[in-house]
């Protein structure tokens, strides 16, 4: 059988409701949070969770659940779906009330839904690299939500998947923000550079991370807007998001990324980034 958590309760998915008028389902009016699990344990989860309490407070909405709260839920449904390497899915809306662009009046309850899905490390790509296209980012001006509404980001996933790539990088004119899916940093002589956490991006919890070892590694970084010249000048890229850990990019829109392979700042990244899953979650 499997497990979800529909209003904090755990349920057999197949009894599992939610109403037609949720404010999710109409509106997108919510909020949401991926975390990877290694080895039955989440990676990261208090960051992850902390950002959904962000996320939520920046939208208005009150959860109904602390973060520790929500940490032993998670971590139970974990178990019971006997999950070992994959992903824990956790969304909460606005509730469910009449059709109505204006919050429900009085005391109406976030709707919680969370599940588990079995996903794999993508060794094979993290090892070759990637493809990836150019789009413009439509998205609106309040991405560091991670919010419901992710028309913007699939539209542009869709093209890209078209395309035969794993990723659509997004620029704003001539600067670069994100991915449609991740965030993009480029290496120019030995710098890392990535776009500044703003309104413009998803303050990534693996970008987060990805610096944080920078810092104790003394590897170069600057936070910052980059431009469509400074990417196909790069001498690496890579994109970070919570399934695909650091993935090295090969191509941009046809063109390859320096020598068209995996460069030796990514490869020293994606290692270091394992040996903090592994301090976290034990060997993989
Ligand atoms: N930017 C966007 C637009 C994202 O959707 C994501 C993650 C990221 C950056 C990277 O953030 P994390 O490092 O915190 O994952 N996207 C999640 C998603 O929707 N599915 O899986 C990850």
């Amino acid at each position: 059988m499997e497990y979800v958590i529909v209003d904090g309760e755990v349920l057999d998915r197949t009894v599992a409701k939610v109403d037609i008028e949720d404010r999710g389902y109409q509106f997108g009016d919510g909020v949401y949070e991926v975390i990877r699990i290694y080895n039955g344990k989440m990676f990261t989860g208090k960051e992850h969770l902390n950002r959904l309490v962000e996320s939520a407070g920046k939208i208005r909405m009150k959860l109904p659940f602390s973060p520790e709260e929500l940490e032993s839920k998670m971590e139970e449904l974990i178990s019971k779906n006997e999950l070992d390497t994959g992903i824990v899915y956790m969304q909460f809306t606005r509730g469910t009330s009449p059709r109505n662009h204006v919050f429900p009046a009085g005391d109406v309850a976030p709707t919680f839904v969370a599940y588990t899905r079995k996903v794999a490390r993508p060794v094979e790509s993290m090892e070759k690299g990637v493809r990836t296209i150019l789009d413009e980012d439509i998205r609106w001006l309040r991405c560091d939500i991670k919010s419901l509404n992710l028309l913007g980001n699939l539209l542009s996933k869709q093209k890209a998947a078209e395309a035969g790539c794993f990723e659509a990088i997004l620029h704003r004119g001539e600067t670069v923000t994100e991915g449609s899916h991740s965030n993009i940093s480029i290496v120019k002589d030995g710098v890392i550079i990535t776009h500044q956490a703003d309104n413009f991006i998803l303050n990534g919890i693996t970008r987060q991370k990805v610096l944080e070892i920078c810092s104790n590694e003394s590897i170069a970084f600057e936070e910052r807007a980059f431009t469509l010249d400074e990417l196909s000048s790069a001498d690496e890229v890579f994109s970070s998001g919570t399934t695909v850990e650091v993935m090295p990019i090969v191509e941009v829109d046809g063109k390859p990324v320096g020598n068209g392979e995996p460069g030796p700042v990514t490869r020293n990244l994606q290692n270091l980034f394992k040996g903090e899953i592994e301090r976290q979650c034990g060997n993989l």
